[in-house]
């Protein structure tokens, strides 16, 4: 264990998962556990989550369900560490050390941040400014190696190798300089209705994006209305954004090339195609959903597996957060 390099990633419960999280994300993590030579702690960022308006309810049975989906997705919690943020309070205080040592320009230039307050209106959450810092202490407490995130979250991990940086130059070697894993074909799954923008869980539109847990007609009523275009032939390029969604979705479940599913589909229509895409999804995410039910109807083991990994992370985390509170001068408890 002590030789390994440390994965750590997350998800905010602040909507229901999407096929974009679960391939943009989810998936790639449960690639990495079969590798072995990682130490992975996935994390459901519910902190993260309160930085939009959540009802209370629906943030706790999410962040339940939540961990139900990375399990039932094929991450064994015996092999990896999974827990909730709010936890670890490990996670907010070296968050409020590091908004000590985080610049107001820095963080004002975060697209996410842009995008959702350009929507806010005068009301904006301060958490909305200040959340690529938590972002940067959940990933900085656990000396890790490697993100595995989907592309929208590069430009945030690359604020905390730089928050990270500053500080070791600041008080001496602390943190190590963590790394992005984007996995090339998922790592922007489009909306279905504008293939020009991400497939996103907090969309006004359901029908732009594919819930992991959709019940299946649900999901081929969503991909026979998908935008496509008029060309009329299955082709990878960037002149059918739609198309070529479809066929990253595909591609990505089936584990083959885009060329691949282009040649197959040759001599086929649209409807074809579209109908083949919905079965591939309904197949990947059946039994995943028959789990999360399952999980989700017994609320005892989540629990157990929650608490066991809240205490494992809270041990490795701890360790890093006394050495910075001693680095800047705070007088140990
Ligand atoms: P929101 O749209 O509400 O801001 P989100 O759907 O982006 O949320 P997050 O919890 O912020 O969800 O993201 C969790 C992970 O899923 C991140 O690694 C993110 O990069 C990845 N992800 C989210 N949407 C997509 C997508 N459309 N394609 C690929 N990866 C995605
Ligand atoms: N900000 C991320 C979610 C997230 C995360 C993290 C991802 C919070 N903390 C740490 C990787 C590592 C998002 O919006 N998708």
């Amino acid at each position: 264990m002590e030789n390994k390099k440390v994965i750590f990633s997350g998800i905010k419960p602040s909507g229901d998962l999407t096929l974009g999280n679960y391939l943009g994300a989810i998936k790639n993590w449960v690639k990495l556990q079969d590798d072995n030579q990682y130490d992975c702690f996935y994390c459901v960022v519910d902190m993260h989550a309160i930085t939009v308006k959540q009802t209370p309810k629906d943030l706790r049975r999410r962040t339940l369900e939540v961990l139900a989906i990375y399990i039932a997705a094929g991450i064994e919690p015996e092999k990896n560490t999974l827990f909730i943020q709010s936890h670890v309070p490990a996670h907010s205080e070296l968050s409020w050390v590091l908004t000590c040592n985080s610049y107001m320009g820095e963080l004002g230039r975060m697209t996410q941040y842009k995008d959702k307050s350009a929507k806010g209106g005068e009301s904006i959450g301060a958490g909305l400014f200040t959340y690529p810092v938590l972002m940067a202490s959940d990933i900085l407490l656990y000396q890790t190696e490697l993100v595995p995130v989907g592309k929208d979250q590069i430009q945030h991990l690359e604020l905390a190798r730089d928050i990270a940086m500053r500080f070791n130059n600041a008080y001496s070697d602390t943190f190590k300089i963590p790394e992005g894993y984007v996995n090339k074909q998922a790592s922007k799954i489009m909306d279905l209705q504008n293939p020009e923008k991400k497939m996103s869980k907090s969309d006004e539109n359901p029908n732009g994006y594919i819930l992991i847990m959709d019940p299946p007609e649900v999901i081929r009523k969503k991909i026979s209305r998908a935008v496509t275009d008029t060309v009329g032939k299955v082709n990878y390029t960037d002149d059918q954004p739609g198309i070529k969604n479809l066929i990253n979705i595909m591609g990505t479940i089936r584990g083959v090339k885009p060329e691949e599913i282009v040649e197959e589909y040759a001599d086929k229509g649209y409807a074809d195609f579209k109908k083949d895409v919905a079965e591939v999804i309904i197949s990947e995410l059946q039994p995943i959903q028959e789990r999360v039910n399952e999980l989700m109807s017994n609320k005892k083991e989540l629990e157990e597996i929650y608490k066991s990994g809240a205490q494992k992370a809270s041990y490795v985390a701890n360790k890093t957060l006394r050495k910075v509170m001693k680095k800047v001068g705070f007088i140990p408890r």
